[in-house]
């Protein structure tokens, strides 16, 4: 089964298209008991909320892949949820293909990856190792950021067709030719959403990240197309992660998945 039939099939069961963005602020010295701890203690609070964990740099670097974040992917498909790594992929082919082949060896079921190197030795290797492993692809599409627009908002040619649209849009197109199993669009630019959405249609969901510390509305980039919300400090760093994920879930769960 692909990744994102996978995803949707246990967003539709626990009626949640909430993603756990499982991010701690920086600490040293780094102690990985203590970390792996809280990481522990965070998902065992609010699993029957979410649909999936992603991971990012804030547990790989001080923890190590092998040494403590393959035991919490473990943690994570053991309370049946997805687990998806957050490594922008942004290199050439034959190093994405390394970096991936790490990933999916500690567990991960979908990679994050920047379409900004293009497909020929830069995507279509990452897409090829992962479909052989039945793995996901998310592609960056407009991130959540002010200076997102720098990039993913500027106009572009594209040289196979010579047409002139934004940046985001082409990574759009790209992302249903390229079968991507996701894209990533910031919840902070509803705006961004719903036109990636006309793109996209059923073919390729969109996640957003943005919702609570960087100012983004979660019914709002709902309402404009998203299909699942990556939250992190909203829930990581909230007195009750519990509570603040159960209520993000309750003014969520009713909108239709
Ligand atoms: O455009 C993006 N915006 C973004 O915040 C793409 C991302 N991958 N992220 C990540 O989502 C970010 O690095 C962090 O891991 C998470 C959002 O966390 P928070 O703002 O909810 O704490």
């Amino acid at each position: 089964m692909q990744f994102k039939t996978k995803i949707q099939e246990i967003a539709k069961a626990k009626n949640s298209r909430i993603v756990l963005a499982l991010d701690f602020p920086f600490q040293t010295p780094v102690c990985s008991q203590e970390l792996i701890f809280k990481a522990n203690a965070v998902i065992e609070q609010v699993y029957p909320y979410v649909c999936a964990v992603k991971f990012n740099n804030h547990l790989v670097l001080p923890l190590g892949l092998f040494n403590g974040v393959k035991s919490l992917v473990d943690d994570v498909h053991a309370k049946g949820l997805l687990a998806i790594m957050d490594a922008k992929v942004n290199d050439i082919g034959n190093t994405n293909q390394v970096i991936a082949d790490y990933y999916y060896a500690a567990g991960f079921d979908a990679i994050i990856a920047n379409p900004f190197i293009g497909w020929e030795d830069g995507l279509k290797p990452l897409f090829e190792a992962s479909r052989r492993q039945n793995k996901g692809v998310i592609l960056l599409t407009y991130m959540s950021h002010k200076g997102a627009i720098e990039g993913y908002g500027q106009t572009v040619t594209d040289p196979v067709t010579g047409v002139s649209l934004p940046q985001y849009l082409l990574f759009a197109q790209k992302g249903v030719a390229y079968q991507a199993d996701g894209a990533v669009v910031g919840a902070t630019v509803p705006e961004k959403i719903k036109a990636i959405h006309n793109v996209l249609g059923d073919n390729v969901p969109i996640y957003s990240p943005g919702v609570g510390a960087q100012g983004g509305s979660a019914e709002t980039a709902i309402r404009a197309g998203t299909s699942y919300l990556i939250v992190g400090r909203e829930i990581v760093l909230a007195e009750n992660p519990a509570e603040a994920t159960r209520n993000l879930w309750l003014s969520t769960n009713n909108l239709i998945i």
